[in-house]
């Protein structure tokens, strides 16, 4: 009747007081009750978990709210399949986004804790490789921001990705184990477990009148556990769920073998089941064409989607209704497997006609594509696929029947084009094309920004476009401004509160209101004054780890992403040798003092990449120790790039490195961190570039080199690289002193073949751009010679890019593609 909380129910958050004195006393009784131990004798680690276990009992009344408020209101839900979350810490955030973080700050300090210390020991949790993951991770904090119910379905690796170790230069992987301490945000929920088959046979049975079923018999089942992991979003408006899979055998241990003395053989199945779930591939935008790989990507498909189809009986009579109830985005062609498994699903399961299947199957899954790659499209060998999954190869077969049918029946397509847009690969060993699965079985195919979209339509999915002309559409990737401003930058975002008040915290865009205080000196003094704070705290990093000592007056020129050669990281090295020789030959000159930063890491099995992180190491040693050039040029390798390591990198960025091959980057997202943070960028206009220049202005960022329409002419035409370095005096000294050895003296020719490279194909261009880049970099330096204009460019980049927020990204999926 009362609708009051009596004296003896526990409140709920939202009623729940955050004076600091009641988080103190949370903290103590999580301490004791849940972690078992007194404030006298709690590790540092104890009180990470206490203050986790506070945080996320705030969060579960929200949660178990949002939970309720989907099923009363009959709303969408929208699924949002990824094979990898690159989430990072989490507290922070989740304080932050349920507005506790001062509260917390000062409990703590009651209790003679600093806080600050104890979010340091939250590992990251690093269950992605780079932009796809941290992509999957900035959505599912703006789709609970944006009110959108979602889910989040992906792998709980046991290991992350790996973590990088420097041993002389070379980089070496270690292994990296983020559940060493437990992980207090999850829940484990053993009452969602599915059973996943892989192999065996497809029995046929007659039913007459031409009727048939098709009964899997797999010969392997596991069982998929879920683990739930609250998604809290900005004001904790609403809390969605990650979901994430790990794999158990169906019988722990097999007794009869162990009974009779085989303890090992005894725990064979086990072992297998659960290396299903132990570890990322370490791949980024290249194939992980391993066999256990797929079996990865058909466990958490096959899982999410049962869990889907039974959420969705739960609440209605049957699945005619799908479409209108469910949204699944498969994010990339790693989930591409759950069309034919949702069509198997539907038919042999639950009885559906295979064109009823298949219409429904369509109309619920859209695909992104994030690469045009030719290496990195997925696709399987037949026999593989047929092994593992042979009633998923039928329907494939299925699919591909009609689609060509119709193509070349109603659209008169001939044998090329039936080629291109076939499922399988013929000519060789054949392959079932991932990506054509994915485009056919989706209603909306979606790029990652406006240069890429085109290109999808151009090159990959041309006859698929031709054929299907509505189906490809864009969507600009974007950042959660809640962590890569309000946390990593809490100084700039004080300032800009102050500035121009809250209305930006619920609508980047509002940023715009600060990009008149670009013309206000003391606005402009302070603006200055935060980034150099943030670059004397990355420099207190960086002389911790590496021993190195950086001015913070030197312009801080950052390039941190995955090393692919594509991205070009070698283009920056080579500068940075040519500019060396350049300060050493004429030290008279007024050269601007820089320091370049470079951070990632390499696919173990990609030599080039870790050849030139070798580089990047060799000569740092060479230039940071060489008196002629008096600290005007330092390069720095920093080890380990990870989320945390970016969010202290980003914010002490003077200039962005965006270097990518043009046509070559599908859109980037660390472009827009950077520029968030009142960077500027050096740029090639490739990715979502592109985009922002349309929105800072052509004045505020610094754009050189080839087109990707440039590039494609050359590559089809051939150009020759060495006539180019010939007639460049500086990159041909600059490739000379790298390739005889200068830098690897105790191995001269360590280098020879990474340059021999640029002088035979340089297919990435590296030679053909190299003139452009290092006229752009001079321009650079005088801009930064003139302290005002550039401070005016800074804060006009942080203005402008509040379009770049992935609440705005979020919101165009919503009503474009998933109908929410
Ligand atoms: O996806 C990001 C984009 O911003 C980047 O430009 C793009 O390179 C990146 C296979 C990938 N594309 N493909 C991958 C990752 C892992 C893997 O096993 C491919 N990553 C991208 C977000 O749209």
């Amino acid at each position: 009747m009362m609708n009051r909380v009596s004296s003896n129910e526990i409140p709920a958050p939202a009623l729940r007081s955050t004076e600091p004195s009641q988080l103190a006393t949370e903290l103590l009784e999580r301490l004791k009750y849940r972690i078992g131990k007194d404030p006298k004798v709690a590790k540092p680690h104890d009180w990470l978990t206490a203050a986790i276990l506070v945080a996320r009992d705030r969060i579960t009344d929200k949660w178990m709210d949002s939970t309720r408020r989907t099923y009363a209101t009959g709303a969408k839900r929208v699924y949002y399949l990824s094979l990898e979350f690159l989430i990072g810490r989490l507290m922070r955030d989740a304080m932050t986004n349920i507005g506790i973080m001062d509260e917390m700050r000062e409990a703590f300090t009651s209790l003679g804790v600093d806080l600050d210390v104890i979010a340091e020991l939250e590992p990251d949790a690093a269950l992605g490789n780079g932009g796809l993951g941290r992509l999957a991770a900035c959505f599912i904090e703006s789709m609970a921001t944006t009110d959108v119910p979602a889910y989040g379905y992906g792998i709980r690796y046991v290991h992350g990705l790996f973590r990088q170790q420097m041993a002389d230069g070379w980089q070496v992987e270690l292994p990296e184990t983020w559940l060493a301490h437990g992980n207090p945000w999850e829940f484990e929920r053993r009452e969602s477990s599915y059973e996943i088959g892989f192999g065996g046979a497809v029995e046929t049975l007659d039913l007459g009148e031409n009727q048939q079923r098709f009964v899997w018999k797999p010969a392997e089942r596991v069982i998929a556990t879920a683990y739930d992991t609250p998604a809290v979003g900005w004001r904790a408006k609403r809390v969605n769920t990650l979901r994430l899979w790990a794999a158990y055998p169906i019988d722990p241990i097999l007794l009869d073998a162990f009974n009779a003395g085989d303890h090992i053989g005894a725990l064979r199945e086990s072992n297998k089941a659960e290396s299903l779930t132990r570890v990322l591939y370490p791949a980024d935008a290249t194939p992980a064409g391993q066999e256990l790989r797929l079996r990865q990507e058909f466990f958490f498909s096959s899982a999410s989607l049962q869990d889907i189809l039974r959420r969705h009986l739960q609440q209605y009579p049957d699945f005619t209704s799908l479409p209108d109830a469910v949204a699944i985005q498969l994010n990339d062609t790693h989930p591409a497997v759950s069309v034919a498994e949702l069509v198997r699903l539907l038919t042999d399961v639950h009885g559906l006609e295979f064109d009823a299947a298949w219409d429904i199957a369509r109309k619920t899954f859209a695909y992104t594509n994030h690469t045009l790659l030719p290496e990195a499209l997925e696709s399987w060998a037949v026999p593989l696929f047929e092994r593992l999954l042979p009633r998923h190869m039928q329907i494939v077969y299925a699919i591909n029947a009609k689609i060509l049918l119709e193509a070349r029946r109603d659209r008169g397509y001939d044998d090329q084009r039936i080629r291109n847009i076939s499922l399988i690969e013929e000519g060789g060993e054949r392959r079932v094309r991932m990506g054509n699965l994915a485009f056919v079985g989706s209603h909306s195919v979606n790029g990652v920004s406006a240069l890429h979209t085109e290109l999808m339509k151009e090159t990959v999915f041309a006859d698929l476009h031709r054929l299907y002309p509505t189906r490809i559409n864009n969507k600009t990737n974007g950042i959660t401004p809640r962590r890569w401003l309000m946390q990593c930058n809490p100084g700039l975002f004080n300032l800009i509160r102050e500035s121009i008040g809250v209305a930006f915290e619920d609508d980047a865009e509002r940023l715009k209101a600060l990009d008149v205080f670009a013309g206000d000196a003391a606005f402009r003094e302070r603006f200055a004054a935060i980034k150099r704070e943030n670059k004397v705290k990355l420099a207190h990093l960086v002389q911790a780890r590496l021993g190195v000592r950086l001015d913070p007056d030197a312009m801080f020129d950052i390039q941190i992403k995955r090393i692919h050669e594509y991205k070009r990281q070698l283009l920056n090295i080579i500068e940075a040798v040519a500019l060396y020789d350049q300060i050493r030959s004429r030290p008279e000159l007024d050269w601007v003092p820089r320091v370049k930063l470079f951070a990632g890491k390499a696919a173990p099995s990609y030599h080039n990449a870790k050849l030139i992180i070798k580089l990047a190491n060799d000569v740092a040693r060479v230039i940071n120790n060489d008196p002629a050039v008096r600290g005007l040029l330092k390069v720095v390798f920093v080890p380990n790039y990870n989320v945390s390591l970016a969010e202290v990198m980003v914010p002490a960025a003077d200039l962005s490195e965006q270097i990518s091959t043009a046509g070559m980057e599908a859109s980037g997202t660390g472009n827009m961190k950077f520029a968030l943070n009142g960077a500027l960028t050096i740029g090639t206009l490739d990715g979502a570039n592109v985009e922002m220049r349309d929105h800072v202005g052509a004045d505020n960022i610094v754009i050189f080199g080839m087109t990707a329409g440039e590039v494609a002419r050359v590559r089809a035409e051939g150009h020759n690289p060495r006539a180019i370095i010939e007639s460049s005096p500086e990159l041909s000294q600059a490739l000379l002193a790298i390739s005889s050895g200068v830098f690897s003296p105790d191995d001269r020719d360590r280098f020879a073949g990474l340059i021999d490279g640029l002088y035979n194909h340089d297919w990435f261009m590296v030679a053909a751009d190299f003139d452009a880049y290092a006229q752009a970099q001079r321009n650079v330096d005088r801009l930064w010679n003139d302290k005002v204009s550039w401070n005016t460019k800074a804060i006009h980049n942080t203005a402008r890019m509040g379009w770049f927020s992935s609440d705005r990204t979020i919101r165009q999926y919503a009503t474009e593609i998933w109908g929410v």
